[in-house]
């Protein structure tokens, strides 16, 4: 299938015809949708006689006063704030490098809070909110205060199940409203982020870096570098031109829709170990209703491993407490090179690897509040790599490594790293669309062994997914499914696979991408009236069938406010 070569492109043809068109009705086909949860933090406050605090009402009037965060004239010609309430706080970016819009709106909290004062209720407030705008908006910006940014997205990132969207979680360490400040450049960064990529994460976004959510800690309070991802590079850098590191994002694998699953348990606590911590304080700590510690250690997971401490932490285990074992050291992982560590892993601690504190908390919270599960499983489900929390050993194959590319380089005399790189990159997505376009799995997976993503998009920006999908290759669009391709995923017509499925009439694959959460935008459905007129006037049946089984005609969970004034 590979040596057959081309990828012909009638759907890619019929797409541009229709982009035109939609252009003819108005439909400014580039636009994209962020939702900003305003939750308070740094970024939003004023000072005070108390010292700084939140400035309710402040940001959206400050924001339309910015030119690099909203284009007015843009709004009022796009007739941007007829679309909205007025309540609904919308504003636009100035056009992209990538030639979209970020229209975003900004659901203000109250109160807002220094994320100090954030309990797992505010948590929950958000995924709340994430999932009851889902179907709405391309990507979320979570506006947040640095100081437990890193629980906050480590919950979220929990919380959120089969999540296939950006959730971009950022702050600032000054207000956005002086002279010198973190805070416009991190918003704009994340409003991109969060509209015009593919990252189903929650991600934390400071100083040009996006960092997994789960992976980053704050490590300085006096710098705008203020975060760090001890154990993972970033997934992104905001540099001349933002970069996505995309062989280590998360890819969701399974044909399941996006759950919010909001349920903690806080009867949970850290407890650092220092050298002569007595009998006493760790009894204390263990203490009923505590239902789940992480103890954090020593270097690679070592503890004082004297008889009567390890006897106090046993009887604990044993009276159903969960402890998880974390080093105090900012990277590194445990491990049991030590009959110190050894000892703990006898009492029957488990061990987190190299999952940070933040996460290790959140994690333990979320599995112990799981109440069909028994503690041997809960205990299973910590050691589980859950949303790419923790280290896989399962060492990737790179393409670079493989046999076939190291044939190309050399019949080209190349053998730097980076050459490599582009070699892949180049090579890879045509290939992968090629064999998604024959149908052919077996093909599929070589690529695959090779090292190669089946995410990466063609030059028309239309990822294997779409490929299949337009084919009707339901098994092909399963498989993909279950290598991280993305229901989501738009071309640079704005298409996604949903759109090329329903457009080729292919009534099973419409049915799987339904399964796994695709969706028509609010503003796509009310577009696609016209187009069943038609097919309505013609007693097209089957056309109108398809549009159904593609959710046109049911009304998506949150539209009501982004359709209200039309
Ligand atoms: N105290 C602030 C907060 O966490 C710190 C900040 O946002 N830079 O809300």
């Amino acid at each position: 299938a590979l040596s057959r070569g081309r990828i012909s492109r009638p759907d890619a043809f019929q797409l541009q015809k229709s982009l035109s068109k939609c252009s003819k009705l108005g439909m400014d086909v580039l636009e994209v949708s962020v939702l900003v949860i305003y939750t308070g933090g740094t970024i939003g406050m004023k000072e005070t006689p108390e010292g700084l605090v939140p400035a309710p009402g402040c940001l959206v009037p400050y924001l339309r006063s910015l030119p690099t965060l909203h284009d007015e004239k843009y709004a009022q010609d796009k007739h941007v704030y007829d679309r909205y309430k007025p309540s609904e706080n919308v504003c636009v970016l100035p056009l992209s490098n990538q030639n979209k819009r970020v229209v975003y709106r900004i659901l203000e909290y109250k109160p807002l809070l220094d994320s100090s004062n954030m309990t797992p209720a505010d948590w929950e407030k958000i995924a709340k909110d994430i999932e009851k705008y889902y179907v709405q908006y391309n990507g979320f910006v979570v506006l947040h205060g640095t100081d437990t940014m890193a629980y906050t997205s480590s919950a979220l990132s929990f919380m959120c199940k089969n999540l296939g969207k950006p959730v971009i979680v950022t702050g600032s360490q000054l207000p956005i409203y002086e002279l010198r400040t973190d805070g416009r450049d991190n918003l704009l960064v994340a409003l991109l982020l969060a509209g015009e990529f593919n990252i189903p994460e929650v991600g934390l976004y400071f100083y040009q870096k996006l960092y997994r959510g789960n992976r980053a800690t704050k490590v300085d309070c006096a710098s705008f570098d203020a975060f760090t991802s001890p154990n993972l590079p970033p997934l992104a850098d905001a540099e001349i031109d933002i970069k996505i590191n995309k062989d280590i994002i998360w890819w969701p694998c399974k044909t399941e829709k996006f759950t919010v699953d909001t349920q903690l348990n806080c009867n949970v606590g850290v407890l650092r170990l220092f050298p002569g911590i007595t009998n006493e304080t760790v009894k204390a700590f263990l203490q009923p209703p505590m239902a789940g510690v992480i103890l954090e250690t020593f270097g690679s997971g070592n503890a004082p491993d004297r008889q009567d401490l390890m006897d106090i932490i046993r009887q604990a285990i044993e009276r159903g407490v969960i402890m998880i074992n974390c080093t105090q050291c900012l990277r590194g992982s445990v491990t049991t090179s030590y009959a110190t560590g050894q000892a703990l892993e006898k009492a029957g601690v488990v061990a987190g690897f190299d999952i940070t504190p933040e996460a290790a908390l959140s994690k333990l919270s979320y599995v112990l509040a799981k109440q069909d599960l028994s503690i041997k499983e809960k205990k299973e489900m910590m050691q589980c790599n859950l949303r790419g929390e923790m280290t896989d050993d399962s060492k990737k194959l790179s393409l670079s490594d493989s046999r076939f590319i190291q044939d190309i380089a050399k019949s080209l005399s190349i053998n730097c790293d980076e050459e490599l790189g582009a070699i892949r990159d180049a090579l890879t997505p045509t290939l992968v669309c090629v064999a998604a376009k024959a149908g052919d799995i077996e093909a599929l997976e070589a690529l695959r062994e090779m090292g190669s993503d089946m995410i990466t998009a063609d030059y028309d920006g239309r990822t294997p997914l779409h490929v299949a999908a337009c084919e009707g290759h339901v098994k092909v669009v399963e498989y993909l499914l279950s290598k991280g391709a993305s229901v989501y995923a738009r071309d640079c017509f704005g298409k996604t696979p949903l759109h090329s499925a329903v457009h080729c009439r292919h009534k099973d694959v419409v049915k799987l991408l339904r399964k796994t959460g695709a969706h028509f935008s609010p503003a796509e459905i009310v577009d696609a009236g016209t187009k069943l007129h038609s097919l309505a006037a013609s007693g097209d049946s089957k056309g109108l069938e398809i549009w159904k089984l593609a959710g046109v005609g049911q009304k998506p969970t949150g539209v009501a406010s982004a359709t209200g004034s039309k």
